[in-house]
């Protein structure tokens, strides 16, 4: 854990359909005329263009909350209470959790994902989603995130082990952000470093500092409203719209 706050952008992906099991789970729990949404929390808002899937620890333990009085959030307990003293929920300091329900329950839920080109994606397994950090959800984007095109890659190819459709993880990867070095970069780095399952935790770190350092600094936005603009410059503004938009907000811990 560091010394200074994380302030991450919080992404709301709204539910169209609940996976079976999931839809069992939550039969009766949920108002009717209410939009439920996964909530992940990301570092990187810039690069929501090129989202293909959200990832959910499948043993990981999620609830859903009640934001507002038409907002309900999957999240983890641990970020419900965050968020409750953040001013996120309609009711300061108020948690109201109407289910709890398992990560392997939501796995093929088909949920919207804002400014992404693809505007349906599936929720999808990744064991190393950790409960201790964010919102225990996490927005997948290949293009940029090396764990995140290691993940989809695996997942393709074991689609049977991991009890998934393999289209769910070979949606297109669209170039975002154009470096020096590639505009796809995470693909480019994994290869580079010969990182062949998500398992590779050390060559999948230094990637991911690569991935980072070259994004941030080096990068320029190839597609959007803020398309020619610099990484860093682009960064907030595109926060900012999702946030106006409705479809993003701002959380720390
Ligand atoms: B980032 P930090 Cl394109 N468990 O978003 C594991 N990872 C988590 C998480 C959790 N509970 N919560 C958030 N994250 C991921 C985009 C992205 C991210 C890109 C490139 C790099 C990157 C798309 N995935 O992160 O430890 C989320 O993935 C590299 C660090 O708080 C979030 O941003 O610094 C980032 O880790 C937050 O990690």
């Amino acid at each position: 854990e560091g010394v200074l706050p994380q302030e991450y952008t919080a992404l709301k992906l709204k539910v169209i359909e609940w996976a079976p099991e999931a839809a069992e789970t939550l039969k009766g729990k949920i108002p009717e005329d209410v939009s439920v949404f996964l909530v992940p929390a990301t570092l990187r808002p810039e690069t929501m263009y090129g989202q293909t899937c959200c990832f959910v620890g499948p043993s990981l333990t999620y609830g859903i909350f009640k934001a507002s009085e038409k907002e309900y959030f999957v999240i983890t307990d641990r970020a419900a209470k965050n968020m409750a003293y953040q001013g996120i929920f309609a009711q300061e300091g108020v948690i109201e959790k109407v289910a709890d329900i398992q990560g392997s329950e939501l796995i093929g839920t088909l949920i919207n994902a804002p400014l992404s080109f693809h505007p349906q994606v599936r929720v999808l397994p990744m064991d190393s989603v950790l409960a201790t950090k964010g919102t225990g959800v996490v927005t997948s984007v290949p293009s940029d995130s090396p764990d995140d095109f290691a993940m989809v890659t695996e997942l393709a190819k074991k689609a049977e082990f991991y009890g998934i459709q393999k289209e769910w993880a070979e949606l297109e990867i669209f170039p975002i952000i154009q470096t020096p070095t590639s505009d796809l970069l995470a693909p480019y780095l994994v290869k580079k470093l010969k990182i062949s399952s998500p398992k590779d935790a050390k060559q999948l770190q230094e990637a991911k500092e690569l991935a980072y350092k070259e994004g941030f600094y080096q990068g320029v936005l190839k597609v959007g409203d803020f398309k020619g603009e610099k990484v860093e410059v682009a960064k907030p503004k595109v926060r900012e719209q999702l946030i106006k938009a409705g479809q993003a907000f701002a959380y720390s811990e």
